[in-house]
């Protein structure tokens, strides 16, 4: 665990560095207030901090107040440090922000059981927040090929009209389906239709931008958004992905099977006030174009243009 000692004294510094790096620390040393709040402001700031009271310049009780005002995910537990025991001293050092208050002369067996009180309030908030991350992927993701959900997707896209409606840009949608997908569910069994799938999403994650978003919107549907890009675009990516599928056999119980998959896209303009459901439906009536012409290939919808409003 990595700890911030801010202290201005050097010979208690380099006692309280030197028993805390025994004691399997990694410490980060400030030597005033100002050098405390820079470090306790990092991206990468130390989730425990011991902060003497006195220091010139930001003292300590100012350092805790600053650092209770910004608002961070990761708690950052304070322990303030100082040679005034008074009753009321330690009230205000607890009301300032900091979790914990010791006196000096440091009595190091003291110092070691409060180290470890924090460390377990420590660890206690960085399990919830584990657990709070794997549920939100739970929620918002496929189990069986970790790409969005379909309400996920579809929320996504549902922002990205909305974003390219204020930015007045293009946002595209790629609905994409498995060609004679039950084949493989009845001739290799349903064990290998779920390798296909795995396989199959991470070809088309692997082909797309980092900032377009691929999501399961059915069994063997996928739906993916791609954001800032007009109907010629995200035709050219409609066709790369049809390629990621259908230029590589997939090895499945020794066979190497061949698959493909059909594509509708349509994209939309901001100006033309997109809404996600005509966008989908073009997409979706595409797609089944693309079925009807004989599968493993693209085909482009058009969306119905917005009716002038009547007056
Ligand atoms: P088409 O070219 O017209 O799309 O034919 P298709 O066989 O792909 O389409 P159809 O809708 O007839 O069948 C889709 C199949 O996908 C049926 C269903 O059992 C299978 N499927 C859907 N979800 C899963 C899944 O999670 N795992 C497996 N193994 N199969 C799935
Ligand atoms: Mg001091
Ligand atoms: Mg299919
Ligand atoms: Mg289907």
């Amino acid at each position: 665990m990595r700890v911030l000692i801010a202290e201005d004294d050097r010979a208690s510094r380099r006692l309280l560095e030197a028993t805390l790096r025994k004691w399997g620390y990694e410490v980060v040393v400030a030597t005033d207030g100002c050098e405390a709040m820079k470090a306790l402001q990092k991206s990468d700031r130390p989730s425990l901090a011991i902060l003497d009271w006195m220091m010139p310049g930001v003292d300590g009780l100012e350092v805790a107040r600053q650092v209770r005002r910004i608002k961070t995910e990761r708690y950052v537990y304070m322990i303030l440090l100082t040679a005034r025991s008074r009753k009321c001293d330690m009230l205000e050092g607890l009301e300032a922000g900091a979790d914990d208050y010791l006196t000096k002369p440091l009595d190091s067996h003291e110092l070691r059981v409060r180290l470890r009180a924090a460390e377990r309030i420590i660890n206690l908030q960085t399990e919830l927040i584990a657990a709070r991350e794997s549920l939100r992927e739970q929620a918002t993701h496929d189990a069986l090929t970790s790409l969005w959900n379909r309400a996920a997707i579809l929320d996504i896209l549902a922002k990205e009209t909305l974003r390219a409606q204020r930015e007045d840009t293009s946002v595209g949608a790629i609905m994409a389906d498995l060609d004679k997908f039950k084949k493989v569910n009845d001739t290799y069994g349903h064990k290998a239709g779920d390798i296909i799938l795995q396989e199959a999403s991470n070809r088309l994650q692997e082909t797309m931008r980092p900032y377009d978003m691929v999501g399961r919107y059915g069994g063997e549907e996928f739906l993916i958004v791609v954001p800032r890009c007009d109907s010629t675009f995200a035709e050219y990516v409609a066709e790369r992905l049809r390629s990621c599928i259908a230029d590589a056999n997939f090895p499945i119980d020794g066979h190497e099977l061949r698959m493909t998959m059909s594509l509708g896209v349509a994209s939309v303009r901001g100006i033309d006030e997109p809404c996600c459901d005509a966008l989908i439906q073009a997409a979706d009536l595409a797609l089944y174009q693309a079925k009807e012409e004989g599968r493993n290939r693209v085909v482009t919808g058009t969306l119905p243009l917005p009716q002038p409003i009547e007056t």
